[in-house]
């Protein structure tokens, strides 16, 4: 703990990348482990264009509970001590796999959002994209003016992250002298790799989280326990 602190005090140059883990304690449920079923569904059977195309109203209803969750969250001590952090670092990346937006609400500026907003939706015909911020949705699947179905924003299972935010996250990633890997399984790429190339262009990397994951060994310092208790001491 105490090497950490002296690595963030002295870095000019700090990259973070946050899971579903570091909004645990704020009530919105993780993706794998137990909390992380809905119904008896995992998010690899929901999160992909095909599960989208064979029934959008199922995707949907997926959708509109966890909206409904994430309207009511508030960020936790592990997102405000984040943004304590980026008042205090000449350049700082927080880059996010999380679609909740919680990290902007708690007042953190510079935030890649790499998988999306849960906010944001699109027509599957049009294109056209808007922020739609009503939960319960009035009607399941919502439509386009279009007439067609809209889809979340968000980054499914075999579709590519956005273009602009994933070349910023990698030029943060490349850039970090510190890399923090905040609440996230690791399983997932391409973000997981970020912290790989974190590491290969010099980064410390540090990872905080409650278990070990497949990362574990592979980084400079692991810190076991929950983000919203490490992070405030972390920066103290
Ligand atoms: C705490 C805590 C506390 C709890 N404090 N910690 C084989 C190898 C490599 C890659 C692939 C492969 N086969 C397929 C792929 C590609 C695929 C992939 O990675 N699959 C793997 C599962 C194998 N990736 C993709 O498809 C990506 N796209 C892509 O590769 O495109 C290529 C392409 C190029 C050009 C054209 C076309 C395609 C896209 C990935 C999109 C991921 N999207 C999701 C779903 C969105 C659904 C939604 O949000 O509505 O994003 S998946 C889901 O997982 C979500 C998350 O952002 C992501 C990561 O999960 P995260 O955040 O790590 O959460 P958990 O639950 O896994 O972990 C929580 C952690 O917190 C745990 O470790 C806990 O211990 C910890 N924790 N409480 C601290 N209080
Ligand atoms: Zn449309």
């Amino acid at each position: 703990m105490q090497v950490v602190r002296e690595w963030l005090k002295q870095a000019r140059s700090i990259a973070a990348l946050t899971g579903a883990g570091v909004s645990a304690e704020s009530g919105v449920p993780t993706f794998r482990g137990s909390s992380g079923l809905w119904k008896q569904y995992r998010a690899e059977d929901l999160a992909t264009p095909g599960a989208f195309a064979r029934d959008s109203r199922l995707v949907w209803e997926w959708y509109d509970w966890r909206r409904g969750l994430i309207a009511q969250a508030q960020p936790n001590a592990g997102h405000r001590a984040l943004v304590q952090l980026e008042e205090r670092v000449p350049s700082f990346t927080l880059i996010t796999q999380n679609v909740d937006g919680l990290h902007e609400l708690a007042g953190s500026r510079n935030v890649l959002e790499v998988h999306g907003s849960i906010w944001n939706v699109r027509c599957i015909s049009c294109a056209r994209e808007r922020v739609d911020r009503r939960t319960p949705l009035p009607e399941i699947p919502p439509k386009c003016d279009c007439g067609a179905v809209l889809r979340p924003g968000i980054v499914w299972f075999g579709e590519p992250l956005p273009q602009r935010v994933w070349q910023d996250a990698e030029a943060a990633a490349r850039t970090a002298e510190v890399f923090l890997l905040i609440g996230t399984s690791s399983v997932v790429y391409p973000a997981a790799g970020l912290a790989q190339i974190a590491k290969a262009s010099g980064a410390r990397v540090v990872e905080i989280n409650i278990a070990e994951t497949v990362l574990s060994e592979s980084i400079d310092e692991f810190l076991q326990g929950p983000s919203g208790e490490l992070l405030p001491q972390l920066i103290a």
